[in-house]
């Protein structure tokens, strides 16, 4: 039997007989290929044939072989987060959280815990588009001494439903309709609303779904949540409630959703790419772990049910105390053995932290592992290397499909007297005084199938988040309500969702109702519908600066992307020291020209192209700078496609700023630069028309760099005029 040949690829040492064979055989042929058992390959380019023209013998194992592998290569995707992508990094905590946990990784501000992230849509299917409006997951593994511990969350702080027992029925609504398997990856469609409508519970969490939040510029402007009451556990066994925040260091931003829908088309992996290149290009992504922190037993001084995930704790009532920072510091070597077979699961947990009995958790404790049984085809999936905890593991659950373990000794029980152990050790459990210990919660309750009474008010905190909105953050709501209604045919559907919204705020009801072909909104058709509650608390809190994304614009321009718009005659001076200036403040600036290649400036010098017109849109871009040069300026506003990458960025409120001749492109927007050179011309939120002469002392970028800080510019006038 001819010896393994291969080297590259062994991910297990070879018992040592083996391992010196291999070393004896690799030398000179590292590089030929061969089959799974090793067999080097004499042509990979012509399957075995009986006669060069004739057909193909089955005898071919070499084909059989390689057919086989292909044929098997997909794994089901995931029923729900098909979609997603994947990084690797690290976490730090700041300071030692001994008070309330006894998690270890959460101790030491020297210890560098490893992680892996998964960031996920949820409704579209693996090859869906990034920028879907949609909820997005947010999944960490911690790789702790302790064991894994997985914090799977999403980029909202809710959820649709109250207790696990709806979760398929919610999913089976919004996924594509089974009869002709439309839309993809779309909530704008009746079965998602008529089940939302029905469901009054889902309505806080479909204000956050109709916001910007559900259309991220960036994963890495998002902000992540645990959703769910969780409980720290001290070394003392004092419990605490903890509710998870990740907070993003660039800012939490928003794509306007017409953008959102041309990227989904130009460009369907924009959020993957951004990922990617970020880390390949150095600009590690990082957040800040938060936690809010409740006394067990303060928990009734909330005002609603801490247990109820439609629910969460204002930050106005109880702040968030930051305690550690995840940075995401390198991409994944194979995108199928590590974003697509992690396997996260929010029982996962360490010493130190526990469950609370949301309902919605304790259905997600069943469902996590269940699913990893088909998807990842048995119940050995903690053994593939992405699922592989960094502490020692040991216990007598043996075989299986694809074990890769090779247990020793006759022993596979406990206790035991017959066998060492496990290399040499007595591995045993010793009696319940060490490693997991559960909160021993007092439970004194009747077995019911009933929803608790604390559960029934539906609307307090949709009514909050909606008063914590910005007038252009509310306007995208009732925007993207009007949009998804509008495509539901059923009216009936319609109008009970606007009655219902009539209980969240009547003007925004009314606002959401006034397009949509229905009777006005009215709150008390709602109310008599058979089991819909509104049964309100006041909230403790009536606005909550931390609900809008627009309070809190991060103030930087770092990793936004800005095009600059050139032709043969550009004017380069001001053009290069606006470059210089923004990719000092971290902003990567492109040349965008009508042809790949280079464009000579007015002075006869060459500049590289990034991208054309063709090959890229204003939509791929946070900002425009038109430089001047009369030949530039005019070879441009003669070109359609140049003309409308201005206005669409025009309408998507982005950030623009022309010098001198460039300022033509604004013409069409009735935008005109005054002769007068020591003037800065700003004529509305966010354009900047400027005098070349105005780069040089550093005016233009100080205010070009501030406007683009300010990410988007939603409060623009006439943007529903420009036609792009
Ligand atoms: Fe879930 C995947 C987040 C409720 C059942 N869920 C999944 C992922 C995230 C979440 C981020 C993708 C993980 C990855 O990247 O691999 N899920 C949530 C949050 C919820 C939630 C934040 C509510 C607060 N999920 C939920 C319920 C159930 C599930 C109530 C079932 C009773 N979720 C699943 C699942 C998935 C999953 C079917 C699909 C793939 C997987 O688990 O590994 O088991």
């Amino acid at each position: 039997m001819p010896p393994n040949k291969r080297k590259a690829g062994l991910t297990q040492p070879l018992p040592d007989t083996k391992q010196s064979q291999l070393e004896s055989f690799t030398a000179g042929s590292a590089n030929m290929l061969t089959t799974n058992q090793g067999l080097q390959l004499p042509d990979n380019h012509n399957s075995l044939k009986a006669g060069v023209r004739g057909p193909t013998l089955l005898e071919d194992f070499i084909l059989r072989e390689k057919i086989t592998h292909f044929d098997h290569e997909r794994i089901p995707e995931r029923v729900v987060h098909a979609r997603g992508s994947g990084a690797h990094g690290i976490f730090k905590v700041h300071k030692p959280m001994v008070q309330y946990t006894s998690a270890a990784f959460l101790q030491d501000p020297d210890l560098e815990t490893p992680v892996f992230v998964r960031f996920s849509t949820v409704a579209g299917s693996k090859g869906s588009a990034d920028t879907v409006r949609d909820v997005r997951g947010f999944a960490v593994k911690f790789y702790t001494q302790e064991g894994n511990y997985d914090l799977v969350g999403n980029n909202i702080p809710v959820f649709f439903i109250q207790d696990a027992i709806k979760f398929p029925d919610l999913i089976h609504a919004v996924k594509p309709e089974p009869h002709h398997e439309m839309p993809q990856a779309a909530s704008a469609h009746d079965t998602f609303w008529d089940f939302a409508s029905l469901m009054p519970e889902s309505t806080h969490m479909l204000m956050w779904a109709m916001s910007d939040r559900a259309v991220p510029r960036s994963l890495r402007m998002m902000e992540g949540f645990g959703i769910h009451a969780f409980r720290f556990v001290n070394a003392r066994g004092d419990s605490h409630f903890v509710k998870f925040h990740w907070k993003p260091k660039l800012g939490v931003h928003g794509l306007a959703w017409d953008e959102a829908q041309k990227i989904a088309g130009k460009d369907s992996d924009f959020h993957r790419r951004d990922l990617w290149e970020a880390i390949e290009n150095g600009d590690f992504p990082e957040w800040n772990l938060g936690v809010q922190i409740v006394d067990e037993g303060k928990e009734d001084e909330l005002g609603f049910d801490i247990l109820d995930p439609t629910k969460l704790i204002p930050e106005a009532q109880v702040p968030v105390q930051i305690i550690g920072t995840m940075v995401l510091n390198r991409n994944p070597d194979n995108f199928f053995a590590e974003t697509e077979q992690v396997a996260f699961h929010p029982g996962h947990l360490v010493p130190g932290i526990d469950f609370s009995n949301d309902p919605l958790l304790q259905g997600r404790l069943f469902s996590y592992t269940d699913t990893q049984l088909s998807r990842l085809g048995g119940a050995n999936f903690h053994e593939i290397p992405i699922n592989r905890g960094v502490c020692p593991m040991h216990n007598f659950q043996r075989d299986g499909l694809h074990r890769q373990t090779i247990n020793k000794g006759r022993v596979a029980y406990e206790p035991n007297t017959l066998g060492n152990g496990l290399q040499g050790t007595e591995f045993r459990v010793d009696g319940g005084t060490q490693g997991f210990q559960s909160y021993p919660e007092q439970l004194d309750s009747p077995k019911i199938r009933r929803r608790s009474p604390s559960f029934d008010d539906h609307f307090s905190q949709a009514t909050l988040f909606w008063n914590s909105q910005s007038v252009a953050e509310k306007d995208h709501i009732v925007a993207a309500f009007r949009f998804e209604l509008s495509k539901v045919d059923v009216p009936e559907i319609r109008q009970r969702m606007v009655d219902n919204l009539a209980h969240v705020d009547l003007k925004l009801a009314t606002r959401v109702a006034a397009p949509l072909g229905i009777k006005s909104p009215d709150p008390k058709a709602a109310a008599g519908r058979l089991g819909f509650r509104d049964h309100r608390i006041s909230n403790k809190v009536n606005e909550d600066p931390a609900l809008s994304m627009l309070g809190r614009a991060g103030a930087s321009v770092k990793t936004r992307k800005i095009a600059m718009l050139v032709a043969d005659g550009v004017e380069a001076a001001s053009l290069r020291r606006l470059q210089q200036d923004l990719a000092d403040a971290g902003a990567i600036c492109k040349l965008v020209a009508p042809h790949l290649g280079s464009v000579s400036t007015a002075s006869g010098r060459q500049l590289a192209v990034d991208f054309t017109f063709t090959n890229t849109a204003s939509v791929m871009f946070d900002a425009v700078l038109i430089p001047g040069g009369s030949q530039s300026a005019a070879a441009l506003s003669a070109m359609g496609e140049a003309v409308h990458f201005v206005l669409e960025a025009y309408k998507h409120c982005k950030t623009i700023c022309a010098l001198n001749d460039g300022v033509q492109l604004l013409s069409t927007l009735g935008f005109n630069l005054d002769k007068n050179p020591d003037v800065i011309a700003v004529p509305t939120a966010g354009v900047i028309m400027a005098d070349a002469r105005k780069v040089a002392d550093g005016q233009v970028s100080q205010d070009f760099i501030a406007a683009i800080a300010l990410h988007r510019h939603w409060d623009r006038l006439n943007i529903d005029a420009v036609p792009a």
